[in-house]
């Protein structure tokens, strides 16, 4: 994997030769069939209608396909009227499947809680009329920061009934995230846990709410609604927080869904860009919901038989989409799971997919390469019979880890489907389609039928297959952000100034021979490390705002478990200067600056290593050059640093590390 195109080997990439045709039994059976694509590109928004009303259930049906005229914020769908929480459950009880399985739950200690499609529409109803008992109304915003629970879900879709506007915060997320982004979404309500089991203990949640709630910004929020998960002591503002038990227990289970416009906010995630700030991606209804629901049918192939199970959180987009919205439009049978794959031990994914009999998997590289390090005696030891397609996202999936996941997980027979999208396009976008495409290790391939894509260069020309350059996507499509929350101005910068009228992904790519695509990395300072986005702009935020750090500068490093790992060099003030300068003294600042780290963005954000520097490498107008830091960090030789102010950083800095290398590691 690298993070510049222009760095990468790509005669590795180009050479590619295993392909792996859909067999013909399982191309008999596909949803998709060659025909998808004709369809398509014959008339697009034609096709994109004809999803609409093929996997949705309008209240108002639409008349209007796409309305560009405001570009670049679209509007699809817009004078048709829904609701995302009736799509999701209500139609599939009004159909005669209220006893259907949606959730088989598994906590981490073992719990389970089965929950059909009718046991969620009172779940839902229930909770919905909760949040307006509590003064909560169309458009206001309610953050939810939980484990990945029943409840967890249920919040979402309650939002969605009445048309309030969820906003959920990844509950490994700090206090101090959890308080900007209160702050930014000027939310009314929060719901969250008393905790949620980690690793074989509880671990608290409540008191980041209540320490975020005592910060700036946050006089909007009136109620805090506590869902018992773990039963631990929780401190209590009286009048201000309330069990979710005792507030479901009196609410009626009968609940008229609020209509919403197809274009009326249905959530708002925070996600890292390249400045400090986190940006609010916002997604509307209609759009959203068809194309959720269109690639999830497809590009899972998912039949009514199927037992789903997506292993993303649901804070992060993928669990949205994934978990939430995609899965229970199509109706569909899936398994959530609250903890981590290796409690109580490294078998416990493949026992759950015995267990249930899971039949699609969706997971990140990050868990595939963790589970290879780990060795596939522990895998052998269940039986994965069950499992029939297998998915990949959130990073680029190294060949060796794609084809041990087919041989080792997929029986060599499972189809992988490696599906590049991001918050911002709200679905899947590019991905092979099981049963038409002959994979290739590595790469996602080609774009999905409807959406438009392509790898041009600096000139925004499209590069000849064999070429590299940038992803774009050159026309809208139905799930696509509709800006940044409060601020259009940093949405049209951020997405649609490099070149007009293309949205730039920031993402380098490759076309190879056949024009297949293989995604690169991201080509500006947003690092991936497992499949989560961390800005390195944030984290050097946060490093300078502890007393002792006169600078900071951050990179993301190639790594073989995660991707890529957060590498932070940091020069010392003055007067602290010598307190890394024994061994122990190093590693006693890299362990303060680690929790700091943590305390101020979240565990998921700590650098891995933390490297104490005289100098940092600087351009004369006094930009940092990450590139030669990167070539520190990966252990290389430094690059060409002739455009250096001083060139003699360099040497200083590496001097220094091989002096203090013992205490780095
Ligand atoms: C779904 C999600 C988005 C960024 C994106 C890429 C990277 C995601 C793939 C991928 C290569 C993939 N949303 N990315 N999927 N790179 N192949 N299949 O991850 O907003 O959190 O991240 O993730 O760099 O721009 S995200």
């Amino acid at each position: 994997m690298t993070t510049h195109p222009e760095a990468a080997s790509l005669e590795n990439l180009l050479h590619e030769e295993r392909s792996f045709a859909p067999s013909p039994a399982f191309a008999a059976q596909a949803n998709a069939q060659p025909s998808l694509y004709a369809d398509a590109a014959a008339d697009r928004l034609g096709f994109w209608a004809d999803q609409a009303r093929d996997l949705v259930s309008w209240h108002t049906p639409f008349t209007q396909t796409l309305d560009w005229t405001d570009a670049p914020v679209a509007r699809w769908f817009a004078d048709g009227t829904l609701n995302a929480a009736y799509n999701a459950v209500d139609r599939h009880v009004e159909a005669g499947r209220g006893d259907r399985v949606a959730l088989h739950f598994e906590g981490e200690p073992g719990d389970t809680r089965t929950v059909t499609y009718a046991d969620l529409q009172r779940d839902v109803a229930r909770a919905a009329n909760a949040l307006a008992a509590l003064g909560v109304a169309k458009g206001d915003r309610v953050v939810i920061y939980l484990p990945m629970l029943v409840e967890s879900v249920v919040a979402m879709l309650a939002c969605a009934r009445i048309g309030a506007v969820h906003s959920v915060v990844f509950g490994g997320f700090s206090a101090d995230a959890l308080r900007s982004r209160i702050a930014d979404a000027e939310a009314k309500l929060v719901i969250t846990a008393d905790g949620g089991y980690r690793r074989g203990a509880p671990s608290a949640l409540k008191p980041a709410v209540d320490e975020a709630l005592d910060g700036e910004g946050t006089d909007t929020v009136k109620h805090v609604l506590v869902v018992r998960r773990t039963g631990q002591d929780t401190a209590w503002t009286q009048g201000r927080d309330i069990w979710w038990d005792d507030a479901l227990e009196s609410a009626d289970t009968f609940h008229e869904p609020v209509w919403v416009d197809a274009e009326h906010p249905l959530f708002i995630l925070y996600t890292s860009g390249t400045t400090g700030k986190p940006k609010g991606i916002l997604h509307t209804t209609g759009g959203y919901l068809t194309q959720c629901a269109y690639t999830h049918k497809y590009v899972f192939d998912l039949k009514d038989d199927d037992v789903y199970w997506c292993t993303a959180d649901i804070g992060w987009v993928t669990g949205h989409s994934y978990v939430v919205y995609g899965p229970l439009a199509n109706g569909a049978t899936q398994v959530i799971y609250e903890g981590t794959p290796d409690t109580p031990h490294r078998g416990r994914w493949w026992e759950l997919i015995e267990k249930y009999g899971v039949s699609i998997l969706y997971t990140a590289p990050t868990a595939i390469r963790t589970c290879m390090k780990w060795g596939e005696d522990i895998p052998a030891g269940f039986d994965l019979s069950s499992l029939r397609v297998l998915g990949s996202v959130g990073e680029p999936i190294n060949p060796e880890a794609w084809m041990w996941y087919r041989r080792v997980i997929g029986g060599d027979t499972a189809p992988i489907v490696d599906t590049w999208w991001q918050t911002e396009t709200g679905a899947i976008m590019i991905s092979p389609l099981p049963g038409v495409t002959a994979t290739k290790p590595g790469s996602a391939q080609v774009p999905l039928p409807g959406i438009a894509a392509d790898v041009v260069d600096d000139d925004a020309r499209s590069v000849p297959d064999g070429g590299g350059g940038y992803l774009v996507l050159t026309e809208p499509w139905p799930s696509m952000l509709r800006g940044i929350w409060g601020d259009r101005q940093r949405y049209e910068d951020t997405y649609w100034s490099r070149w007009k009228g293309l949205y730039f992904a920031g993402d380098g790519a490759k076309k190879d021979d056949d024009g297949d695509v293989w995604l690169l990395g991201r080509v500006d300072d947003v690092m991936n490390v497992s499949g989560h986005r961390l800005s390195t702009t944030e984290i050097e935020s946060a490093l300078v705002s502890h007393d002792i750090v006169a600078e900071a500068a951050v990179v993301g490093a190639n790594d073989d478990m995660t991707g890529q790992a957060v590498v932070a060099f940091v020069i010392l003030r003055g007067e602290h200067a010598d307190r890394a300068a024994t061994p122990e003294g190093a590693a006693e600042v890299q362990q303060e600056l680690r929790n700091h780290v943590a305390k101020e963005i979240g565990p998921i954000a700590k650098p891995k290593r933390i490297l104490v520097v005289p100098e940092l490498p600087k351009t004369r107008s006094g930009k940092i050059m990450r590139r030669l830091l990167r070539d520190v960090a990966e252990n290389r030789a430094v690059g060409d640093a002739t455009t250096l102010a001083d060139a003699s950083v360099m040497t200083l800095i590496s001097d220094g590390l091989t002096a203090t290398k013992s205490a780095d590691d």
